[in-house]
């Protein structure tokens, strides 16, 4: 069997394509810190309508990852979001595409930017209470964003260049945790195949991403481990990492990617949590659910949102206090679902 793109989201496909093709100049958004579904999906976009002659400018809310960088094709593509260039280019620009959010909070300033712009939002995450308008991509069993671009490459026939091919992995790779998650389906390695098929080697992807840390990742886990803490009674687990520690080692939120997986792995947790000052005195909390307590629901109070499994929120400080309100929070959560699989 080989891939085909299911048939409840065809029409969407199609009306993305169209809207893509129909540009002369794009401009191409996604989250704050973006993560490798959608600085991929990015890159993959770029490439892509760039060899169909359109021109396509990355302008992110936060830097774009520089362990992303060699996703896309040339660097001149992205332009710092606090540029005269970027609002130059967002006022002649006949669409914005918002890729892997379709929330207005989450590309921050870059909304005011393309407020006057046509829109497409492609994305794989529930819709929220502020949601981007315009045309709309957006299938929440979708493994990544990655996939509904594959969708609309393959509805426009390609070209598929290298960097089409590699951004879609890449989306698609970090998004699954490595092929390891529940939105793993047949489905997405199907596609997966098929990027394989167009040129992708896996090993070289893996090796840039999960093989390349930078040391000072290693030098802020070492001062979050210390922090571990497991809940047996309520089945969380959290580390915490104060600002001064990753900024004495020039850490940045690209470095800490993953981390969370650790208080999560934990046997016996239903929720694991990190909670990191920021520079502004807000605590981020990133909230990693085994499947029984939906993430996205508890992020969603605190202002966040997310996946069910994976989500994330910002909460004023100080830590303690932050600590506080979403520990309860969560453990008030997961005993609830816990009593409810009882009653089953
Ligand atoms: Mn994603």
């Amino acid at each position: 069997m080989s891939y085909r793109t299911p048939s409840h989201r065809a029409a969407a496909v199609n009306e993305t394509r169209n809207a893509l093709l129909a540009s002369r100049c794009a401009i191409l958004t996604t989250h704050l810190n973006a993560d490798g579904d959608g600085a991929g999906s990015q890159a993959a976009i770029a490439s892509w309508l760039r060899a169909n002659g359109t021109e396509a400018w990355i302008i992110n809310p936060t830097a774009f990852p520089d362990g992303l960088r060699f996703l896309v094709e040339r660097n001149e593509w992205i332009v710092p979001v606090g540029s005269r260039r970027a609002r130059e280019l967002c006022e002649t620009a006949d669409l914005a595409v918002v890729l892997d959010t379709g929330e207005v909070p989450r590309i921050g300033r870059v909304h005011e930017m393309i407020r006057d712009v046509s829109t497409v939002v492609i994305d794989h995450h529930p819709v929220g209470d502020h949601a981007i308008g315009g045309v709309s991509l957006r299938d929440t069993t979708a493994c990544a964003t990655g996939e509904l671009v594959y969708d609309v490459i393959l509805a426009a026939n390609g070209p598929w260049t290298d960097q089409v091919a590699q951004g879609i992995y890449v989306g698609i790779l970090t998004d699954t945790g490595g092929f390891r998650f529940e939105n793993a389906t047949a489905g997405c390695h199907r596609v997966v195949a098929e990027v394989i098929e167009r040129g992708v080697e896996p090993e070289a992807m893996h090796e840039r991403i999960y093989g390349s840390s930078p040391l000072r990742r290693y030098q802020v886990l070492r001062f979050a481990l210390e922090s571990l803490e497991h809940d047996s009674d309520s089945g969380v687990s959290w580390m915490v990492i104060p600002r001064e520690r990753y900024e004495e080692f020039g850490a940045t939120a690209e470095d800490l990617e993953g981390i969370v997986d650790i208080p999560r792995s934990i046997s016996g947790t239903e929720v694991g949590l990190l909670f990191r000052s920021t520079t502004g005195g807000d605590v981020k909390i990133s909230f990693r659910s085994n499947g029984l307590v939906d993430v996205n629901a508890l992020a969603r109070r605190f202002n966040g949102g997310g996946h069910v499994k994976a989500s994330g929120a910002m909460v004023p400080g100080p830590m303690e206090r932050a600590m506080g309100e979403v520990l309860e929070a969560t453990r008030a959560a997961v005993a609830k679902v816990r009593v409810k699989g009882a009653g089953r």
